[in-house]
């Protein structure tokens, strides 16, 4: 672990409560959702925060990740220290167990970004052989450098023709058999990180190989090495970055490069006068069909009795379209069912990921329809309409269908929506912000960033992500850490349901900046601005940069500043926060962002402290071979406090091996 001068920062977490009052099912501080649970409060209908409340107390071997249940011998739990309890039945330490269990995660989170990511790129292979012809190659700029990127030539090349070799590279990083790095990660590291992968033999080369040599290396009696198995997870977790990169650059391609945008958040946004349709999941290939043929049918929702159709989002879809379309934003993971307690949501369409199975339940109380639309994911009683991409806007029509004529179901009594809705500006893709900075420093646009934390302006750069997870009240980490973070003029971006939080809570605005970021910050949005008298509003507080997959985005900033500061990704005062992570993905990508060489703070404990090896490799081990390390700290303020130490400490140490190196005139020092 790095020496800070803050010597209270150790790697072990404070005392704060790793379940905040257990009993309390009001886990929630989303104002919009605490309204609506107050305006449901004598209808006793069951929710997530209900759940959550009896699944407390939580298994203690689970939670340390000392229960394995790899085999069908099991579960076998550590019980002691020491003799025959201390280890499972085929004799697998506790160091082995954990470390199982947690890469089991990560091959589950990598599994689930690419196959999201394949899912783009079958639509963008379907598309360029005439079985898509509803989608056209959105963004010709972003395929340009995406090709360049890649080493495919472009000149005098037509569009179809450099996609038709961006796909097969993408296809090729799925299943490739030679011993070749993960075109689609490789392409975009650092010099210092692709040495350091291939010195420590985990850069991957191929995204299915990578998940499925990961099960297979922790099967029951397999791999019982810890480090190994770790390092295994690692590789993995790379694959996992090489996926989203798939997903994100092959998204603009195909539907845009976001841009700023102007929209609103939190559930106020359903409209009693329309036909509300919410798209949830993560994947832009439908919703972005829903979108457009939400525009094409607002004539049959006015027949219907409606103003028009209303197409909101929750969780990653709704990211993406928030992006790319300024579609409303109607809450996060775990407020979804209470879109449908509203009574004024016709359906829910969804994808993939993070959807619970309880909205069914919910919406058989209501009119409200949910339509399923993957192979993959299907629920009990919902309708199943089967999304294809031969007949994508056909398909989405019949979606806005249904919801028209639930419409026409609707209970006017059973209608509550909570008035709460704040405006926000979304839509800050790398490209954007590089826009905004080239305002300041054509030549260089990155250097704006990078200068303002050599001169101490900025602290550094945080990129926040992911979940809701219900230990502590909804969103209460996400907000308490970005408080603190801006009020110490550290400039945020954000993703996932941590983007949803910012922009529910109306810190996606550029009120919040006024009320919330410190002086430096403050100064700093003022330069910019005043460069960009083209912008439409202020510059945000936090900069909402995407869905999970998006968390891509943020790797590239980081490594542009790298390039910018001659430096590799452990030098660069940049670090990544998920207080509230949840999911396999989130797992994954703090893994990626630990090898990566960025400090990770994650504000829920994952299963690692049943092995202090394994704990210590997390938290300590990892900074060493890598730069990067886990930062695990339940209370928020405190994490984000450990952030700024971590932060501090990367601009102290590049400020004294810049002086150095320009007083002796030598190049710049590389170590971390
Ligand atoms: S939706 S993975 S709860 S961020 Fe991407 Fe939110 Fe986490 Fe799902």
């Amino acid at each position: 672990m790095p020496r800070y001068r803050d010597l209270t920062h150790t790697a072990r977490p404070s005392d704060a409560p790793r379940v905040f009052e257990p009993k309390n099912p009001i886990r929630t501080t989303d104002p919009g959702a605490l309204q609506m649970l107050k305006m449901v409060e004598e209808q006793k209908i069951e929710t997530v925060f209900d759940r959550a409340v009896a699944q407390h107390p939580q298994c203690a071997f689970g939670y340390k990740g000392i229960c394995c249940r790899i085999c069908m011998a099991g579960p076998c739990r550590v019980k002691t220290e020491e003799g025959p309890g201390s280890r499972g039945l085929c004799g697998a330490s506790a160091y082995t167990i954990v470390s199982r269990n947690i890469v089991r995660l990560i091959a589950g989170g990598a599994a689930s970004h690419s196959e999201h990511a394949r899912h783009v790129l079958h639509t963008a292979h379907a598309m360029l052989e005439g079985h898509a012809p509803d989608y056209k190659i959105e963004s010709p700029a972003k395929l340009q450098k995406l090709a360049q990127d890649l080493g495919i030539a472009t000149l005098d090349r037509a569009d179809a023709d450099i996609l038709r070799d961006v796909v097969e590279v993408g296809y090729a990083d799925f299943g490739r058999y030679q011993d070749r790095p993960l075109a689609f990660l490789d392409s975009f590291l650092t010099e210092g990180r692709r040495k350091k992968f291939l010195a420590t033999n985990i850069m991957p080369t191929a995204i299915d190989k990578s998940v499925t040599e990961l099960i297979a290396q922790t099967a029951m009696g397999v791999d019982s090495d810890p480090v190994n198995i770790i390092f295994g997870g690692l590789k993995c977790s790379l694959a996992d970055l090489g996926g989203e990169y798939i997903g994100t650059k092959l998204s603009d391609v195909m539907f845009g490069i976001p841009q700023p945008i102007v929209s609103e958040a939190n559930l106020g946004v359903i409209n009693e006068k329309m036909v509300n349709i919410a798209a949830h999941g993560h994947n832009p290939v439908l919703s972005e069909m829903i979108v457009a043929a939400a525009r094409a049918m607002k004539d049959d929702a006015i027949a219907a009795g409606a103003e028009g159709v209303n197409v909101v989002g929750i969780c990653c879809t709704g990211n993406e379209l928030l992006m790319r379309e300024g579609v409303y934003m109607a809450t996060s993971s775990a407020s979804q069912e209470l879109a449908i307690l509203t009574g004024a949501l016709d359906a829910m369409v969804v994808d993939i990921q993070c959807i619970y199975p309880a909205v069914q339940t919910l919406a058989e109380c209501y009119h409200t329809k949910v339509i399923t639309t993957e192979a993959i994911m299907k629920i009990p009683n919902a309708q199943h309409i089967a999304f294809n991409t031969a007949t994508a806007l056909e398909d989405a029509k019949k979606v806005i269908g249904i919801a028209i004529k639930a419409f026409k179901n609707r209970d006017p009594k059973k209608v509550n929506i909570p008035s709460e809705k704040h405006s926000i500006v979304a839509g800050f893709s790398v490209e954007a912000l590089m826009e905004i900075f080239s305002k300041v420093n054509p030549d260089r646009p990155i250097s704006v960033l990078t200068d303002a934390i050599l001169s101490g302006q900025l602290k550094g750069v945080v990129l926040m992500a992911g979940c809701n997870n219900l230990r502590r009240p909804q969103d209460e980490g996400h907000v308490a850490v970005l408080k603190e973070l801006v009020k110490n003029d550290v400039f945020v971006v954000s993703t996932g349901c941590s983007s949803g939080a910012y922009a529910k809570f109306g810190l996606m605005s550029p009120l919040a900046v006024e009320e919330y970021a410190g002086e430096g910050l403050k100064s700093f949005f003022k330069m910019l601005e005043a460069a960009n008298p083209q912008l439409a509003t202020g510059l945000p507080l936090v900069f909402h940069c995407g869905s999970c997959v998006d968390n891509s985005r943020g790797m590239d900033l980081a490594i542009a500043m790298a390039n910018e500061l001659g430096v590799d990704t452990p030098k660069v005062p940049f670090a990544a926060s998920a207080p509230e992570a949840m999911h396999e993905k989130a797992v994954a990508i703090g893994s990626w962002c630990v090898t990566m060489g960025l400090p990770c703070h994650v504000g829920s404990m994952p299963p690692v402290e049943g092995s202090d090896l394994v704990y210590g490799v997390t938290t300590q081990i990892a900074h060493d071979v890598f730069g990067g390390n886990f930062i695990l700290e339940m209370d928020p303020v405190i994490g984000a406090r450990k952030i700024l130490d971590a932060l501090e400490y990367r601009s102290w140490k590049l400020n004294v091996h810049r002086k150095a190196a320009e007083k002796f005139e030598t190049s710049l020092a590389q170590g971390w």
